[in-house]
């Protein structure tokens, strides 16, 4: 029997299964777990499963995942129906209405775009969109970056932060000699998953001291120093998560020193440039001191954040080499990491940002609504302190001011978070991780309430 004649059998018997077969009771029609209606018994037909076939999956295996650490966090907060609940667990910035924020100067650029009957939906290149490939590595390295200026940049547009660390990770564990990653202790949650798929080997290098609730400067400078020469470090670029702690310019400098001296290279994260300090240029200031040596680096740039595009998944990976002709192989070896990947990257986000950031009126628009962003989550902070010195409750809370970013790490442990949850419908990781931008002035009196609840109960 031809190809064709097959067909036409199936579609037959298919035909005839719906016409005469008995459907199954309602109660039970939509269960994910019931057999497929029996198929007729003639045994012409070419369609019908083996008994063993209709009735068990070949993934019956499977185990049940856990939900993610933090994307599990508001899992658990949708199911929740109490009109009181608050989530503060994934990074994500909300109004003072507790609404998400699309910037103004993004609705514009989108306006623009789809007013412009020139935009197409073809593929991008490999690496993405070229604009925004240049005005990003002008945006983190600064404009008059001499490694810009002498092309030693090979920069591609990836998904997002998460996105340009999975293929720099693998970039590294392909092309690198030296395949072990330091990543802080703690950091990010994803980062020892994407590195490990990346085909790295991960270690963490002491980084935040719980007793001062600050930088464990010593230990860092101990684990780098004891790091085998050539190792990869991940450093967050600014607004350390979780912890809310830098180190200051001073420490900066003599983690370059000790980076550069040991040959070890640098893997920047930058997911919250601007988010720290309001400002740009100051919160790429630690990524610009290992450019200026002369050395090498890699960065993962994210514009989740402080253009609000989490979904447009817009980000990427740049590497500073040492020569441009470097650079070029780098960048060829770079689309043969992401073409059997994902092909290309999505085209709508990053024309976004190339929108805004070519532009000095929209670019001057974009960074006064991300100082907006970042000055209303400073005056989280200081209410929320403010509140829980009203309240009296126990222990030195001075860190919720001084930490920067997004986060404040709160010292709270797994127990007291699991109570916040339970008997005040407060959402945050188990780590004691608050999303300050996901507070607002009226829900300050509630979480303050449930912390001090927390800390004068539950140990
Ligand atoms: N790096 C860091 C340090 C980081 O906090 C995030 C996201 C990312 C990279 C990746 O972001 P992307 O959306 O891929 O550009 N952090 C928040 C969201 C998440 O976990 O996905 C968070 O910690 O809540």
């Amino acid at each position: 029997m031809d190809a064709a004649n097959v067909r036409g059998v199936r579609r037959l018997s298919t035909l005839v299964r719906h016409l005469i077969v008995p459907s199954p009771p309602s109660s039970s029609s939509s269960s994910s777990t019931e057999a497929p209606p029996m198929a007729s018994q003639n045994p012409n037909d070419l369609v019908a499963p083996s008994p063993a076939a209709a009735f068990s999956s070949v993934f019956a295996h499977v185990a049940q995942g856990p939900e993610d650490p933090i994307l599990g966090v508001t899992v658990a907060y949708n199911k929740d129906p109490s009109p009181v609940k608050v989530n503060l667990g994934v990074g994500a910035y909300r109004t003072e209405e507790g609404k998400p924020l699309v910037l103004n100067v993004v609705r514009k650029a989108e306006q623009m775009l789809v007013n412009d009957p020139s935009r197409v939906k073809e593929y991008l290149p490999i690496t993405g969109l070229a604009d925004f490939n240049k005005l990003s590595a002008k945006l983190i390295f600064g404009a008059d970056s001499p490694a810009i200026q002498e092309n030693r940049v090979a920069t591609v547009q990836c998904l997002s932060g998460t996105g340009s660390l999975r293929v720099g990770g693998e970039f590294l564990a392909r092309h690198y000699h030296e395949r072990t990653i330091y990543i802080p202790l703690p950091t990010w949650g994803n980062h020892p998953k994407v590195f490990t798929l990346a085909g790295l080997s991960v270690k963490t290098y002491r980084y935040y001291d719980p007793a001062t609730r600050g930088l464990n400067f010593q230990g860092l400078i101990e684990d780098l120093g004891a790091a085998p020469s050539g190792a990869i470090v991940l450093l967050h670029a600014c607004a350390h998560n979780p912890t809310g702690v830098d180190p200051t310019p001073e420490q900066w400098e003599q983690i370059r020193q000790l980076i550069r001296s040991k040959g070890l290279l640098p893997f920047f994260d930058s997911a919250y440039q601007g988010f720290a300090s309001g400002s740009l240029d100051a919160d790429a200031q630690s990524v610009r001191i290992f450019v200026a040596d002369g050395g090498e680096l890699l960065t993962a740039q994210s514009y989740a954040k402080n253009m609000g595009l989490y979904g447009e998944r817009v980000g990427a990976l740049s590497i500073v080499c040492r020569s441009a002709d470097v650079a070029v192989r780098v960048e060829s070896q770079l689309k043969l990491v992401i073409r059997p990947m994902y092909s290309n990257p999505p085209i709508h986000g990053a024309s976004i940002v190339a929108t805004i950031l070519k532009d000095r009126e929209t670019y001057n628009e974009w960074t006064i609504e991300l100082k907006a962003m970042a000055d209303r989550i400073i005056s989280m902070r200081h209410q929320l302190f403010d509140a829980l010195k009203a309240r009296g409750t126990p222990g030195d809370w001075s860190h919720i001011i001084k930490q920067i970013g997004m986060f404040t790490f709160t010292g709270l442990n797994s127990q007291q978070v699991a109570f916040m949850t339970k008997d005040f419908h407060i959402y945050m990781t188990s780590d004691g991780r608050i999303s300050m931008a996901g507070l607002s002035s009226k829900t300050v009196p509630h979480l303050a309430d449930a912390i001090h609840a927390a800390v004068t109960t539950v140990n």
